[in-house]
C-alpha cells in the first residue's frame, strides 16, 4: 500500500550521504540529515508511546528552533496533527485555540508553562511538555530515552496533517484542516515550478507557525534535499551577511523593505542567489523595482493562504515576472473570478477569486456550516480575495471582500479587535481600519466612540489591549471621536475612515 505520509516523501528526498549538513544555525550549530532522521524518529516514538488516539492534535507554541521544526516533522512521521501557534498569542487567545482544538499534547516554552499548562489541563489535555530554543525542555528530555529507529506511520491522502487557525471575519478563529495530500501536492508542484535543484541553499528567516515559514520554506528545502541556513529570527544584517552562501530566499514584503535599508545589500552580496520569492501580503511595485535596481534580481511574487497553501506564482523561467501581479495559477490549481451575481467574469474584470485543486483544505475544524458557506456548489473555495485575470493569465489581487488587515505578513481581523474594544467600559462602538505603513505595508488604526458623558483615554485603551492580545494586533493609533461615518443604511463606512487616515504613517 502506498504511504501518503508527507514525511515519507520528505525523508526519501534526504541525500544519500546522511552526514552532509542539512541545517546550519545562526549560533553555529550544524545538523546533519542523519541528525534530522534520528531526532524525528525519537520524537515520533515519544509521541506514539503516549498512546494517543488517531487524529490527535499536537498544539505547539514555542520559539523558533530546529527542535521545533523536528517536532513538526515528528508529528507528521507519527501520523498526528500539528497545530502551530504564534508565539505572540496571549492567554485568552491560547485558551480559545486549546479549547476549540482539544489537543492531546501541548508543547510550550518553559517560561509559559505555568499558565499554558493550566489552560491545557482545564481543557482535558493529558500531556504538556516544554521546549525551549536552547535545546532544553521536558520534550527533549523524554525523547532522549526513545529509540532512534521508527517506521513512518502509514497515512491516506485525506488524513489530516495540520490545523492552521486563521481568524474569522466574525472574530472567531477557524482551524483550517490540511491533509497530507494537500501539502504533498503543493510541495511537489513548487519544487518543479521554482526549479529547485541540487546545491540549492535556502535562508530560512521566517517564523514557523504559518504557511510561509512552516510549509513553503521547510517543505521546499527538504523535498529537494537542500541545506537551510536557519535564522532564529529575521535580522536584516545577518541575512545580508549570509546571502553569498545561499541560492534561495523567501520573505514577506516587510523583510524585503527592511533588507533594502541595508547598505550592504548589493549585486555582490546576491551573486550566488538563484531566486528571491515574496508573498503573504502585497509587494509594492516600488519595492519590486528598487530590488531589481539594487540587486539585479527580479523578485518572484506568489500568492497563497492557510486554507490552500500556494495558489499562484510568477514564472521562474519561460516568462516575465510581472511586478504588481501574483502570476499564474499553479499547475493543478483551477482559479476563476466570479461576479456578485455568481457569473464567471471575463479577462480584466474584477471579482471574487475562487479556487479548486488538490491543495485546497478539507474544511474548518468542527465548523461544517462555515465550511459549507465558503465553498460554491461546484466545489470552488471562495478565497475572500478580490482580483482579476488578464488575457495572458496573470492574476492581480486588487483587494479583499473579507474585512482583514495584513500587517507585516500577519493577519489582523478587525472584528476581533473591535470586540475587545467594545467590551471596554465607556465604549459605545469602534471601528478598526487598515492604513498604509512604510514598514508593515498596512497597520490597524482604531476609531472609538465613547458612551454619552464618558471621556476615554486612547493611551489607556491601547495599554489595556496589550494585556489581552498578540502584539501585532494592537492598533498603531487610536482616535476617540464623537461619531463614525455611516451610509444611508446606517453601516459604518470603513472606506471613509481609511481615506481620512491614509497619510498617518506615510
Ligand atoms: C512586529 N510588530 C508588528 C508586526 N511584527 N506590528 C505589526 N505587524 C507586524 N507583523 C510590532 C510588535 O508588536 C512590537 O511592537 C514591535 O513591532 C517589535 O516586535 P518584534 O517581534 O521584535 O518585531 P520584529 O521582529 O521586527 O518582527 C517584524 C517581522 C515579523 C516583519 C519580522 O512581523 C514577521 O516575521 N513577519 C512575518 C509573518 C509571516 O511569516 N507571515 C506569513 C503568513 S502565511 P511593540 O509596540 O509591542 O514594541 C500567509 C500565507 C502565504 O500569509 O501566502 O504565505
Ligand atoms: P493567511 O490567512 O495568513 O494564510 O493569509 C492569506 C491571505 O494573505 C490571502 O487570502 C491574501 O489576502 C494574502 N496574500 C497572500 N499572498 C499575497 C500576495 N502575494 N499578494 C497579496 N495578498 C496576498
Amino acid at each position: 500500500m502506498k504511504n501518503h505520509n508527507l514525511f515519507a516523501t520528505l525523508r526519501a528526498a534526504f541525500p544519500a550521504s546522511l552526514d552532509e549538513v542539512a541545517i546550519e544555525t545562526d549560533n553555529s550549530l550544524n545538523y546533519s540529515w542523519r541528525d534530522l532522521d534520528r531526532a524525528t524518529a525519537m520524537m515520533a516514538n515519544l509521541l506514539q508511546s503516549l498512546g494517543l488516539p488517531a487524529g490527535s492534535r499536537i498544539a505547539v507554541q514555542v520559539e523558533k528552533s530546529v527542535e521545533a521544526m523536528v517536532l513538526y516533522l515528528a508529528t507528521l512521521r507519527a501520523g498526528y496533527v500539528f497545530l502551530p501557534l504564534n508565539t505572540a498569542y496571549q492567554s485568552a487567545e491560547i485558551e480559545y485555540f486549546i479549547g476549540n482544538a482539544e489537543p492531546a499534547v501541548v508543547v510550550c516554552s518553559s517560561k509559559n508553562f505555568g499558565w499554558v499548562s493550566k489552560i491545557a489541563f482545564k481543557a482535558g489535555t493529558q500531556n504538556v511538555f516544554t521546549l525551549d530554543d536552547d535545546r532544553s525542555g521536558s520534550l527533549l528530555d523524554r525523547a532522549a530515552h526513545c529509540s532512534d529507529q521508527h517506521a513512518v506511520a502509514v497515512m491516506q491522502e485525506d488524513d489530516l496533517a495540520a490545523i492552521l487557525y486563521t481568524s474569522g471575519t466574525t472574530g472567531r478563529s477557524k482551524g483550517a484542516m490540511l491533509s497530507h495530500g494537500n501539502m504533498l501536492s503543493n510541495a511537489l508542484v513548487l519544487k518543479d515550478y521554482w526549479g529547485w535543484k541540487k546545491g540549492d541553499v535556502l535562508i530560512h528567516a521566517l517564523p514557523i507557525f504559518h504557511v510561509h515559514g512552516l510549509f513553503v520554506a521547510i517543505h521546499g528545502a527538504l523535498i529537494n534535499g537542500s541545506k537551510m541556513i536557519w535564522l532564529s529570527k529575521f535580522d536584516p544584517k545577518l541575512v545580508v551577511k549570509k546571502l553569498p552562501e545561499a541560492t534561495v530566499f523567501m520573505g514577506v514584503p516587510t523583510l524585503y523593505v527592511r533588507l533594502l535599508a541595508e547598505p550592504g545589500l548589493n549585486r555582490e552580496a546576491c551573486r550566488n542567489i538563484r531566486l528571491f520569492i515574496a508573498g503573504s501580503a502585497p509587494l509594492l511595485i516600488e519595492t519590486f523595482n528598487e530590488w531589481q535596481q539594487r540587486t539585479g534580481h527580479t523578485i518572484l511574487e506568489r500568492y497563497g493562504m492557510s486554507e490552500t497553501a500556494m495558489l499562484t506564482s510568477n514564472p521562474y523561467q519561460g516568462g516575465e515576472r510581472q511586478g504588481g501581479t501574483v502570476g499564474f495559477a499553479l499547475p493543478g490549481v483551477s482559479l476563476r473570478v466570479q461576479g456578485d451575481d455568481g457569473q464567471l467574469l471575463a479577462a480584466g474584470e474584477i471579482g471574487g477569486i475562487q479556487v479548486k485543486g488538490p491543495n485546497v483544505f478539507k474544511g474548518y475544524w468542527r465548523m461544517p456550516e462555515k465550511t459549507a458557506e465558503e465553498f460554491t456548489a461546484d466545489g470552488y473555495f471562495k478565497t475572500g480575495d478580490v482580483g482579476k485575470i488578464d488575457e495572458r493569465g496573470y492574476i492581480t489581487i486588487v483587494g479583499r471582500s473579507k474585512d482583514l488587515i495584513i500587517s507585516g505578513g500577519y493577519n489582523v481581523y478587525p472584528a476581533e479587535i473591535e470586540g475587545y474594544i467594545n467590551d471596554m467600559p465607556g465604549v459605545a462602538e469602534s471601528a478598526l481600519v487598515g492604513v498604509p505603513h512604510p514598514d508593515f505595508g498596512e497597520v490597524g488604526v482604531a476609531v472609538v466612540i465613547p458612551k454619552p458623558g464618558v471621556t476615554l483615554d486612547a493611551g489607556q485603551m491601547v495599554a489595556a489591549l496589550k494585556s489581552k492580545l498578540a502584539n501585532f494586533k494592537i492598533p498603531k493609533q487610536c482616535f476617540v471621536v464623537s461619531e463614525l461615518p455611516r451610509n444611508t443604511m446606517g453601516k459604518v463606512q470603513k472606506n471613509v475612515l481609511r481615506e481620512q487616515h491614509k497619510r498617518l504613517f506615510i
